[in-house]
């Protein structure tokens, strides 16, 4: 399997890394540790040396009550992150739903667009098809502001599946090739632990959908739930989630720490490249 993107095909014969670069007064764990271009530039060239293999840039925080940013005020926090990120050697993804930025990332050479809001804002489907670029799909309900009062779910797994499944055939039909494609759980968005548990253990069934999954649970409340611990010790439960979501069928995972979840993934890779198919 492979997902295509503007200037690279990224091979996920085996599971690969994303990490995140958020240029952001708050985001929930790292806002402000990369606010400034100079920052979250070095940042990018850590990340790149760690053996990240995509970079996620984004200018707003989607945490759940996260107030809300301009176009413009999106656009001034990345665009010189971007245009010096896209000369790393790796994809680089913009973290927007917002379709200017969008169009605005591509024109500066980013190779992936990753919408929380799976690209159903007015116009955010023909800036993707136009721009030739890759595609992450995410499952969310609502706005951050207001998404933990929609996390009302009958069967969770089955309505995901539903939307992302719906998601991908509008992106389609707008003209985005299938293999450009990748579709995310949404982790945490409109979720609660009970619903994030519940979807990781049938994650399986979102993955036979066909395209590339890709899962954040880098650090999310619900690791915290489960183990006590805060945001800046939860290093453990996130590869742990990570280790789980790869054999449920992910194959990118978009994270804060890299250097671990690199180890821990070759190590999930050696298993898998020595286990004997069984026999027909
Ligand atoms: N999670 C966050 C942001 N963007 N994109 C995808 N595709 N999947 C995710 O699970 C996902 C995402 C939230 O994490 P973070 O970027 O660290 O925080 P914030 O939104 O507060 O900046």
């Amino acid at each position: 399997m492979y997902w295509q993107t503007r200037r690279f095909r990224i091979d996920l014969s085996r599971p690969r890394v994303m990490g995140i670069v958020n240029v952001t007064p708050d985001s929930f764990s790292d806002g402000g540790q990369h606010g400034d271009a100079r920052a979250a530039i070095a940042h990018c060239e850590r990340l790149v040396a760690e053996g990240a293999d995509i970079l996620d840039i984004g200018g707003e925080s989607t945490r759940p009550g996260a107030p809300r940013v301009d176009t413009d005020g999106e656009w001034a926090r990345i665009a010189e992150v971007l245009a010096a990120a896209v000369r790393l050697g790796v994809p680089v993804s913009v973290d927007t739903c917002k379709p200017e930025v969008m169009r605005r990332a591509l024109d500066a050479g980013a190779d992936i667009v990753n919408d929380v809001q799976a690209l159903q804002l007015p116009g955010a489907l023909a800036a993707v098809a136009g721009g030739g670029a890759g595609v992450c799909l995410m499952h969310m309900r609502g706005e951050p502001a207001s998404m933990m009062d929609l996390a009302v779910y009958d069967d969770v797994v089955a309505e995901v599946a539903a939307f992302l499944a719906g998601r991908a055939r509008a992106a389609v039909d707008a003209g985005i090739p299938a293999d450009r494609i990748a579709l995310d759980p949404g982790y945490g968005f409109a979720k609660t632990a009970e619903h994030n548990l519940r979807l990781l253990a049938g994650q399986q069934r979102l993955a036979e959908l066909g395209f590339p999954l890709l899962v954040g649970w880098s650090r999310k409340r619900t690791l915290g739930d489960i183990t006590g611990r805060p945001v800046d010790q939860r290093l453990a439960a996130s590869l742990a989630a990570a280790l789980r979501a790869v054999s449920a069928g992910a194959r990118v995972i978009r994270v804060h720490d890299v250097p671990a979840t690199v180890d821990a993934l070759k190590v999930w890779a050696a298993v898998d490249a020595a286990t004997i198919p069984p026999s027909a």
